[in-house]
C-alpha cells in the first residue's frame, strides 16, 4: 500500500517524514511534531497511527533480548519521532549477553539510532545460569553475517540505568519489555520506592489467552524467568501486556511479505536476513507464516490505534516448578467467578485484539523512509 500523505496545515509534514529517519531517538526537534488535533490526509493505515500518537515526546526504556523479533522492534521504535529512547537494556534471552548486546547496538545502528545501550542480567533473577535458547540462529538474527556494531555498551549497569531513569522523570517513564522480565524485577526488588514511579510496563509475554509455545500454558519470555514476571505483575505497576494470541493467524508474516521487506533498502533488508533462520524452523514445523510478536507488542505501545480491545485483569504468574510453570492467569474486573472472589489488584491491562489485518503493512510503512 502506498500512502498518500499531504500536508494539511502541518508545518513540514514531509520534513518530519525525513527527518524522523534521518535524526531518529529524539532528536526531531519538538517544532516538527505535527500540532495537536491536526488531521492528516492519507489512504493508508500507517499514517492514521501516526496521527493517533501523543503530540508530545513520550520517553522510554526498551528492555530486550535481542533477536531478529527484537530487533525489528528496536527499528520500529528508533524511526517513531514521537518517542524519546533514554536508553536500550539488555539481557539472556534468545541469545547470550553479549550477543543480544551486539544485536540492539546493530538495530540501533541500521535505523540511524544512537540511544544508550546498557549490559543487564546475565542470569534468571534467582541466579540460576541461563542457558540461551534461540530459534533464531546461533547470532539471534538468522547467521547471516549482519551484526558489526561500530558502537559499544556503555559501562554503567542496566538496573541501576533502569531506576536512576526513573527517578530523573517520575511518573513519564515507559519501559517496554521485549524478553523475558529479568531486569524489571531486579530494577523493582533493587528499588521499589523508586520504581513506583514507572508510568507503564508494556510487556511482551504470556500466552494472553491461547497456548503456549515454550509448553502448553507458557510463552518463552515468561517460561525463560517465571519468578521476574511474578514479581512485575505482583508489583502494583501498571503492566500492559501482549501476549501470544494477538501475534498469530494473519498477524504472521509470510514469505511474500519477506521479499517485500527486502525491497526497502537497508533497513528492510535487514530485518528480512535476521528471520531466515526463524523462517527455516516455522517450515520445517509446518508453518509458512511466522511470528513477529515483540514488534506487535511494539505497535501496541506506540500506536494506540493498533489495538481494537483490550480488557483490565489481575495477573497471576505460576513460577512453581511444575506442567503448569510459566502459565499466567487473568482474572477478568468485573467478572463474577463461581468458586473464588474477584477483588483483586487490576494493574494488568491485557491486549485482546489488535489490527493483524493491517500489521505488515503498517510495519513496512513506518520502517519506510519515505513516508
Ligand atoms: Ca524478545
Amino acid at each position: 500500500m502506498k500512502l498518500n500523505l499531504k500536508n494539511n496545515g502541518i508545518k513540514g509534514f514531509a520534513a518530519l517524514c525525513l527527518c524522523a529517519s534521518l535524526v531518529a531517538c529524539g532528536e526531531n526537534p519538538q517544532a516538527d511534531l505535527p500540532e495537536e488535533g491536526a488531521v492528516l490526509e492519507n489512504t493508508g493505515n500507517a499514517s492514521e497511527l501516526l496521527a493517533s500518537a501523543e503530540g508530545s515526546k513520550r520517553k522510554v526504556i526498551i528492555d530486550t533480548d535481542t533477536g531478529a523479533d527484537d530487533a525489528s522492534a528496536l527499528i520500529l521504535a528508533a524511526k517513531d519521532p514521537y518517542i524519546e529512547i533514554e536508553g536500550v537494556t539488555v539481557l539472556v534471552g534468545n541469545v547470550d549477553l553479549e550477543q543480544s548486546t551486539k544485536n540492539a547496538l546493530m538495530a540501533l545502528e541500521i535505523a540511524g539510532c544512537d540511544a544508550p545501550v546498557y549490559k543487564g542480567s546475565a542470569e534468571t533473577f534467582d541466579g540460576t545460569e541461563k542457558i540461551a535458547f534461540s530459534v533464531f540462529g546461533s547470532d539471534g538474527m538468522g547467521d547471516a553475517d549482519i551484526i558489526h556494531p561500530s558502537r559499544e555498551a556503555e559501562d554503567g549497569d542496566a538496573i541501576d540505568f533502569i531506576i536512576d531513569t526513573v527517578k530523573a522523570n517520575p511518573g513519564e517513564i515507559e519501559i517496554i519489555a521485549l524478553g523475558p522480565a529479568t531486569n524489571v524485577a531486579k530494577a523493582i526488588e533493587k528499588d521499589p520506592e523508586a520504581m513506583k514511579n514507572v508510568k507503564m510496563i508494556w510487556s511482551m509475554g504470556t500466552a494472553g489467552l491461547g497456548p503456549g509455545n515454550a509448553s502448553p500454558v507458557a510463552e518463552f519470555n515468561v517460561y525463560a524467568d517465571a519468578m521476574a514476571y511474578k514479581i512485575m505483575l505482583d508489583s502494583g505497576l501498571p503492566v500492559t501486556v501482549v501476549g501470544l494470541d494477538v501475534c498469530d493467524d494473519e498477524a504472521q508474516w509470510t514469505d511474500d511479505q519477506f521479499e517485500k521487506l527486502k525491497t526497502q533498502g537497508e533497513v528492510g533488508e535487514f530485518v528480512s536476513l535476521s528471520f531466515g533462520k526463524i523462517r527455516d524452523f516455522y517450515k520445517a514445523n509446518g508453518s509458512e507464516t511466522v511470528m513477529n510478536c515483540d514488534s506487535v507488542a511494539m505497535m501496541c505501545a506506540l500506536y494506540p490505534a493498533f489495538i481494537k480491545d483490550r480488557i483490565s485483569t489481575h495477573g497471576s504468574c505460576i513460577a512453581d516448578e511444575g506442567e503448569t510453570y510459566g502459565m499466567v492467569l487473568f482474572y477478568k474486573e468485573g467478572f463474577t467467578y463461581d468458586a473464588i472472589p474477584n477483588d483483586m489488584i487490576y494493574n494488568v491491562d491485557l491486549i485482546t485484539d489488535v489490527d493483524k489485518a493491517g500489521y505488515f503493512e503498517d510495519y513496512l510503512s513506518l520502517i519506510s523512509d519515505d513516508k
